[in-house]
């Protein structure tokens, strides 16, 4: 297992210096952000992020993500054009020697919550997700902007999107979600990336739109899709964990037996009622999630690749983009680092 962090670049308020004074912390997770989604990434500044992130004796371990154009997704003639692009970066990103990329294939809307500033009973604040707010949410009324989400859309172009989704089954998106695989996996292959799909964030259609990478039958189904070693997961356990019907540490055994997990998201998370959460520390007992379990099932699978704490709350006063402060994650990380110390130590 190595232990990574999401650094955001150069913008991030976090930076690669208080990263690497994290115990334990050896790698990095990030992105180029500067590139419009679709376009390709230049080798000059995916060797530049690296090299960067190795001036400060960190490996960049993970990109996350590399986003997939909408186009794809809804499968228009104009994925052609897309999916060229995004072989042109796989090759790239290969040169460079990245060896995992995270990306994920929700429609429209990223990961969605009701709250971003949710106050917990010890003062810290958390990200919340109400199911019977985001119910009464209309993305079209322009009510809402949440973290990620793609706010450059106009009402009239985002309206024009919802449209041609709506029009779209599952099974619509199950074949958009095929042809990119079938296109893009033998070049990950090539280049020696190992693709990992992050599941659907909450693992349920939000506002009418299909979401399916949401539990063990559909990520069986997506494994099957296209059976290459480099066509793997990035198990969130605080994504998939939002529902009792998914056992994380049965999908880290089952998909890790398999050799199929290339990247772990671990956080924890409290499910409050059906189909509503909380995000809490990482502790165990803060949450619904057992982190032991889910530490031990990676280390029987013999779990060598890279894993990061996720979500964080806000503690000690800190501001900044939800989620993504630096000292709950540092808390979470070495809290992870804690347990994996303890299950190498009893295995011996
Ligand atoms: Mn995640």
């Amino acid at each position: 297992m190595k232990m990574t962090f999401r650094w955001y670049g150069d913008d991030d308020k976090v930076t690669l210096d208080q990263i690497r004074q994290i115990p334990g912390m050896t790698g990095i997770v990030s992105a180029i952000y500067d590139i419009p989604v679709g376009q390709a990434w230049p080798l000059e500044k995916i060797m530049e992020l690296k090299n960067k992130i190795q001036s400060y004796g960190l490996t960049l371990e993970v990109i996350e993500s590399v986003p997939v154009h909408e186009d794809i997704k809804l499968g228009l003639p104009s994925r052609e054009e897309y999916i060229e692009n995004y072989k042109e970066t796989l090759r790239n990103l290969g040169k460079a020697g990245i060896p995992v990329v995270c990306y994920n294939f929700m429609p429209v809307f990223d990961w969605t919550r009701s709250q971003l500033d949710y106050r917990l009973p010890d003062g810290s604040t958390a990200l919340i997700y109400d199911e019977e707010i985001v119910q009464k949410m209309d993305p079209l009324q322009g009510d809402l902007e949440l973290p990620g989400w793609d706010t450059s859309y106009t009402k009239e172009g985002l309206k024009n999107l919802l449209e041609q989704y709506h029009a779209m089954t599952e099974e619509d998106l199950w074949n958009n979600l095929e042809y990119f695989l079938k296109e893009i996996i033998p070049v990950a292959e090539e280049a020696n990336i190992k693709m990992a799909i992050h599941p659907d964030d909450p693992p349920w259609p939000i506002f009418g739109l299909p979401r399916i990478i949401t539990n063990k039958e559909n990520l069986e189904r997506f494994i099957r899709l296209v059976d290459s070693p480099n066509n793997g997961l990035t198990l969130c356990s605080g994504s998939l964990g939002v529902t009792h019907d998914n056992n994380i540490q049965e999908l880290i055994r089952y998909f890790g037996e398999m050799g199929r997990i290339h990247f772990g998201h671990v956080r924890n998370v409290k499910i409050t009622e059906n189909k509503s959460f909380e995000e809490a520390s990482h502790r165990s007992a803060d949450g619904s999630l057992d982190m032991y379990e889910i530490m031990k099932a990676y280390h029987d699978v013999e779990f060598d690749g890279p894993i990061r704490p996720d979500h964080g709350r806000m503690i000690w006063g800190e501001t900044g983009r939800p989620g993504y402060g630096l000292y709950d994650r540092a808390l979470g990380a070495v809290y992870l680092n804690g347990i994996w110390e303890a299950l190498e130590k009893s295995s011996k």
